[in-house]
């Protein structure tokens, strides 16, 4: 699929770990796509994670989901998973392995980067990034090793150097907060508990859209 900045308007990333009590990952991902989420990513992690053919058979499974919905489906950290099953794109951190590594077995598709600071921007190379996420933001109750907040004066700083290059806010990120997102110029924002833990996935998604659209 090819890449484009409109992707990152309204992107969805969850794992089973975000999911609450009595609902379900499916569940929660088609009532995000039914209420527009721009792209998806599949972010298993931390002690209850699945792996191996479980974890596979869920990615298939919500994968064909974002099909249907012409959403892009992007795999978080595990390069082997998103080559085996044809992922539109991969999303790494930091210390995940390095873009030069995969970037050939990548080449048309999407490969996104995280970037927390302006030291990280500086040592970072884009030659094969399509998109920068950038964050934490806020605190976020989703990311346990997450690093201090950088808030919105982070994309901020970063727009001047990277110009129109593509350029996503992840962390703490809510309805009452987006507008600051919205303008420090960053092209969309990644969500993970406002969306999966909203009591109407739809409204939350369409305030959301207000900013993004
Ligand atoms: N990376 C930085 S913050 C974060 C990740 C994966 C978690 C974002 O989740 P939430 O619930 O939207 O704050
Ligand atoms: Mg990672």
């Amino acid at each position: 699929m090819e890449f484009k900045a409109s992707q990152l308007k309204i992107y969805f990333i969850c794992g089973t770990q975000d999911i609450p009590e009595q609902k379900s990952i499916k569940t929660v991902l088609t009532q995000a796509l039914e209420a527009g989420i721009t792209m998806f990513q599949f972010r298993e992690k931390g002690e209850n994670a699945l792996k191996d053919n479980e974890k596979e058979k869920l990615a298939k499974e919500l994968q064909s989901l974002c099909q249907s919905y012409h959403v892009p489906f992007i795999v978080n950290d595990d390069v082997s998973l998103a080559k085996k099953i044809n992922a539109d794109g991969i999303h790494v951190g930091q210390d995940d392995e390095d873009v030069k590594a995969f970037a050939n077995d990548f080449q048309d598709k999407i490969i996104g980067l995280s970037v927390g600071n302006i030291s990280e921007y500086e040592t970072s190379d884009l030659t094969n990034v399509d998109y920068i996420g950038v964050g934490p933001m806020f605190n976020t109750p989703s990311k346990s090793d997450a690093s201090e907040p950088v808030g919105p004066e982070m994309i901020k700083q970063l727009r001047r150097r990277i110009g129109a290059f593509p350029m996503v806010a992840i962390g703490g990120i809510t309805e009452e907060n987006v507008k600051s997102i919205a303008d420090a110029n960053a092209d969309g924002i990644s969500i993970i508990s406002a969306i999966s833990r909203s009591q109407n996935i739809d409204n939350t998604v369409n305030e959301f859209k207000k900013y993004f659209n």
